[in-house]
Parts: C-alpha cells; sequence; structure tokens
C-alpha cells in the first residue's frame, strides 16, 4: 500500500531527502554498539527549522512517531527506531554562524559535529568546553539533547552549561526560538535546560547557542601508574587542589588498556602492569609543566608516569583512554552502564561491581574506564546476551545502595528506563510525565525513551 505520509514528506524536503529503501535507511536503524536496532518507518532529512517544522507537523497528522536522530553516536537506545518510527535526522542543519568574538558565542545548528565546531571556535580564537571521543560523529544538536558530557566536565562542566540560547520545534510543529540567548536573562521557564537532557522526547532542538571558553595555548599531559583507584584518586585530589588549569583526569584499568593494546597495535604504555591508570591533562597559557611534574612527584602512590606536552605525544597517551570505546565494541556487542557515584563512594564501588556482575552472570566481562574527576565510571560488560539484563540490574541496584546515578552523561534511552524509580521518586517521576503530557500530549517525540509506556 503506498504510504501517503512518503508523500507528503517528499513535497517537504525533496524526493532525495525521504529514504524508504532498506540499505538507506540501515546507517539510521542500528545505534553504534549494534546492541539496539530497529525498522523505520522512513528516514526524512529535512534542511532547515521550517522543514522540521513542516515535517513535525505532518508526522503529527498522520500518527507517526518521530525519532529524531543526530550523529546517532548516543548509548542508549535512543537514537535509534524501536520499530516503526519515522527517523528525523538533523545532520543537514549543519550551518556555524560567525563567531561572536565581543560575547565569546556561537550559534550553530543541530547538525554541526562536535570537531566542525571545535575547528570553527579554533580559528576564530577561542574553544568550546565539551570534548569526547566521537567528535567526528557527535552533533551538537544530539548532544544539547542528551546533556552530554565527556572530558572536561571538572572544568567547564557538560552541555547544559554552555547553552545560552536555543531554538527548538514542539511537538505540533511549532518553532520556540531564544536566539541568540542572553547570559543573563530570567524571564519565566528556562525551556532550554528543560529540552537539555530530555532525550528528544520533549521537543526537537534545531539550532543551540553556545558559549565558548578561552583558547589555552599550553597543555601537559601525565600517563599514571597507582596501584589502586583509591591511590589514584588521591592523587587526582592533589593536581585538583593545586592546579586551577587540571581539565581533564579520567581513570581506567588493565583489563581496558590489554583490549586497546590488542586492537590498536599500541605498545603495552608502562615496563610493569598497574592495578589503575590515571590520566590527568592541564592547560594555560604558560607551560605547567614543572608545576604539574612537582604536584605528582610528591605523590607517594605513583610507580610509573609518562608526561607529554607536544601535541603527537600527548595524543599517544591519550589514544590508552579514548580508544577504549572502539576498542571493547572490536570484542563484542557491550552492555553500556555509564554511572556516576559520589567520590568518596567512587573506589568502594569499583573494588565491588566486578564481584556483583560475576555474581549475576558468572562469565561476563567488566571494562571499567571513565572520568575518575567526576565520579563517572563507564562499566562496560562484554559476555552477555543483548536483552540478558542481570548483570545490569545487580550494577545499578548497587549504584543505589552507594548514592549515585543510574545515568552520569549518556542519558536514559531505552536502555535504563525500567531502572529510573531506583534513582528517582514516584512523585520526581510523576513530575517528569506531567511535563510530557503538556508539551508533547499525543506521545509523539520518542515514545518510550527516559519514560516506560505507563
Ligand atoms: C567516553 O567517555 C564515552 O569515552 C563512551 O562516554 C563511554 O564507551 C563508553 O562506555
Ligand atoms: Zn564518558
Amino acid at each position: 500500500m503506498p504510504d501517503a505520509l512518503v508523500e507528503t514528506l517528499r513535497g517537504i524536503v525533496g524526493d532525495d531527502h525521504v529514504l524508504t529503501e532498506a540499505d538507506l535507511r540501515a546507517g539510521y536503524e542500528s545505534d553504534w554498539t549494534r546492541r539496539y536496532h530497529g525498522e523505520a518507518r522512513l528516514v526524512v532529512r529535512p534542511a532547515d527549522t521550517q522543514q522540521v517544522g513542516a515535517v513535525v507537523r505532518a508526522c503529527g497528522k498522520a500518527g507517526a512517531a518521530i525519532v529524531p536522530q543526530g550523529g546517532n553516536t548516543g548509548l542508549v537506545g535512543g537514537s535509534v527506531p524501536r520499530g516503526g518510527e519515522v527517523v528525523l535526522s538533523l545532520r543537514r542543519l549543519d550551518n556555524i554562524g560567525p563567531v561572536d568574538a565581543i560575547a565569546g558565542e556561537v550559534t550553530c545548528g543541530a547538525g554541526v559535529t562536535l570537531a566542525a565546531l571545535h575547528q570553527a571556535a579554533r580559528e576564530a580564537g577561542w574553544a568550546f568546553g565539551v570534548d569526547l571521543a566521537s567528535r567526528d560523529s557527535a552533533t551538537i544538536g544530539g548532544m544539547v539533547s542528551t546533556n552530554a558530557g565527556g572530558v572536561r566536565v571538572i572544568r567547564y562542566g557538560g552541555m547544559r552549561r554552555q547553552l545560552l540560547g536555543f531554538e527548538a520545534v514542539l511537538a505540533d510543529g511549532s518553532v520556540v526560538r531564544r536566539l541568540p540567548g542572553l547570559v543573563k536573562d530570567n524571564t519565566g521557564y528556562d525551556l532550554g535546560q528543560l529540552l537539555c537532557g530530555a532525550e528528544g522526547t520533549l521537543g526537537v532542538v534545531t539550532a543551540v547557542r553556545l558559549k565558548l571558553v578561552p583558547a589555552q595555548t599550553r597543555r601537559v599531559v601525565a600517563l599514571l601508574a597507582v596501584p589502586d583507584l583509591r591511590e589514584g584518586l588521591q592523587v587526582v585530589a592533589a593536581v585538583r587542589s593545586a592546579m586551577p588549569s587540571l581539565e581533564a583526569a579520567e581513570a581506567f584499568f588493565p583489563e581496558g588498556v590489554d583490549l586497546v593494546i590488542k586492537h590498536t597495535g599500541l605498545p603495552a604504555p608502562f615496563a610493569t602492569r598497574p592495578g589503575c591508570f590515571v590520566l590527568v591533562e592541564c592547560a594555560a597559557q604558560r607551560d605547567e609543566t614543572g608545576e604539574l611534574a612537582e604536584v605528582l612527584a610528591a605523590q607517594p602512590g605513583i610507580v610509573d608516569s609518562a608526561l607529554a606536552v607536544d601535541a603527537p605525544d600527548r595524543a599517544r597517551l591519550w589514544a590508552y583512554r579514548e580508544r577504549h570505546t572502539e576498542s571493547i565494541n572490536a570484542e563484542g556487542v557491550p552492555h553500556k552502564l555509564d554511572v556516576t557515584l559520589p567520590l568518596d563512594r567512587l573506589a568502594e564501588f569499583e573494588q565491588r561491581v566486578r564481584q556483583v556482575i560475576a555474581d549475576a552472570v558468572p562469565g561476563a566481562r567488566p571494562v571499567l574506564f571513565g572520568h575518575a574527576g567526576d565520579g563517572n565510571l563507564h562499566v562496560n560488560i562484554l559476555g552477555l546476551e543483548t536483552d540478558d539484563e542481570r548483570a545490569d540490574d545487580a550494577v545499578f541496584h548497587l549504584v543505589a545502595e552507594l548514592g549515585g546515578s543510574i545515568s552520569a552523561e549518556h542519558g536514559i534511552g531505552i536502555a535504563k528506563r525500567a531502572w529510573l524509580p531506583l534513582t528517582r521518586s514516584r512523585e520526581d517521576i510523576a513530575a517528569m510525565r506531567a511535563i510530557k503530557r503538556a508539551l508533547d500530549p499525543a506521545g509523539l517525540l520518542n515514545p518510550g525513551v527516559i519514560l516506560p509506556p505507563e
């Protein structure tokens, strides 16, 4: 039977941008880990905000649910169809406005990649505060929608802190625009901050106004071998209290480094195999290598270290951390549990979680790594069936017991919605449902994401 919606959408975006053939849809239907996939009714690729509005209106009229999608680098199943939805790709909204050099701000379309934004900021003598490993594909709209964090949160915060203004299409196809955005603006509800982290369930972000930060010209990275995470956190605390230029503080373990070595061919970073690796980066307007070396020298827990100042050397050290995700993926389809703990419980969590996983599913292979400076660990688990959630359940219960959150920076998606009540009260969830109902009464936008069907 001909799909009337296809014709309507072709009239809005042009024939070439409504994808109905299975092979053309495929790249939009499966997530990066291959754990989440579903068939889309079609993929539509509007070119601008006005077209996004028309597409949303047409879908609403046809009763067709929409899954908004950016670079499709999400890790919780929130950006791929579950079955029969329209995938609304925002990638063509890739315009970057001129950098406002007086305010240190820029307006960019939802489809701009993080790498392109970094480059535009750099060319204007500024920097953008958020950075993460999938920078070449991740788009700003998706990063706002998931309130992405990344490796510099300890210094600059996540996407929420960069967001000064927004433009979005609401579920009825109308457009709300608060651009360019003001640093001070107390005029009612902050809809931009509400859309940020809403994972496309309350509106479709089409453009944002973002804060930029001063470009730091001198960087130093240290890769450190320590006996365990507890010791690693001591080192991070020492650097943090002594050096305001601390920009990243990451931790990982031999289980992950072994995989990185296996899949990238990189040499082992140190002659000995420590219990834990810590990577810190400081960035300033002048060379702070001496200061960092001095702080580190006073840390008795460090058993081995490598310092890098030049860009290729820094990249070489970062590779041991940043190439975890792809190396894990090369081993199989992981379950990805992105959790955060109060910093004073993080080491206890790390010490207990492997056993908790082993007890839940004997033979499961945990690989932990993450952002030690902000209490965020990525608990990746290999060797599990896609829908065997026993290990996930056990880990989330441990997180809740220790006062943490089941999602630090990846969002809830469909992957974690069943555990929302572990760390959100009934009243809290009811308030979230009320907001969803108010802004999307027909349940058109990313249905089933964050909040399970009632
Ligand atoms: C990172 O920190 C990303 O590299 C991905 O948040 C984490 O692959 C993961 O689990
Ligand atoms: Zn991360």
